[in-house]
């Protein structure tokens, strides 16, 4: 198969919204890979926020391989009020399904844009 060819199961490239409408909501979204794949991981419009300027929180986007999917993130990013996308970038270690989980902090709430993207 070449390398080029992504449409064998993949999720849309596009960035799907993610709204976390309460403080201490978390997300965890799934998607299929194969092993060794590369794999790009992209918040974008970081929204979340508690409404009070003077305190920056952090939210936090983890990685779970198929074989451990609550223990051991394989990538992880912080990103915090004041910056708006971050990226994980992977290369696949086993096929099966995948796991992330986005955590904000502290009472933030609000939304954001996740896009998974093979290359
Ligand atoms: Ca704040």
């Amino acid at each position: 198969m070449s390398r080029y060819e992504s449409d064998s199961g993949a999720p849309p490239a596009r960035a799907i919204p993610f709204t976390f409408a309460r403080a201490g909501q978390n997300a965890r979204i799934n998607f299929s890979g194969t092993a060794g794949q590369l794999v790009r991981v992209v918040v974008s419009g970081n929204a979340l926020d508690d409404g009070n300027t003077a305190t920056v929180n952090n939210t936090q986007m983890l990685v779970f391989k198929p074989s451990s999917p609550n223990t051991g993130a394989i990538g992880s990013v912080g990103f915090n009020t004041g910056i708006s996308s971050a990226t994980i970038n992977l290369t696949l270690p086993e096929t099966g399904s995948y796991a992330i989980t986005i955590k904000p902090s502290g009472l933030d709430s609000g939304g954001l844009n996740l896009g998974v993207t093979f290359q």
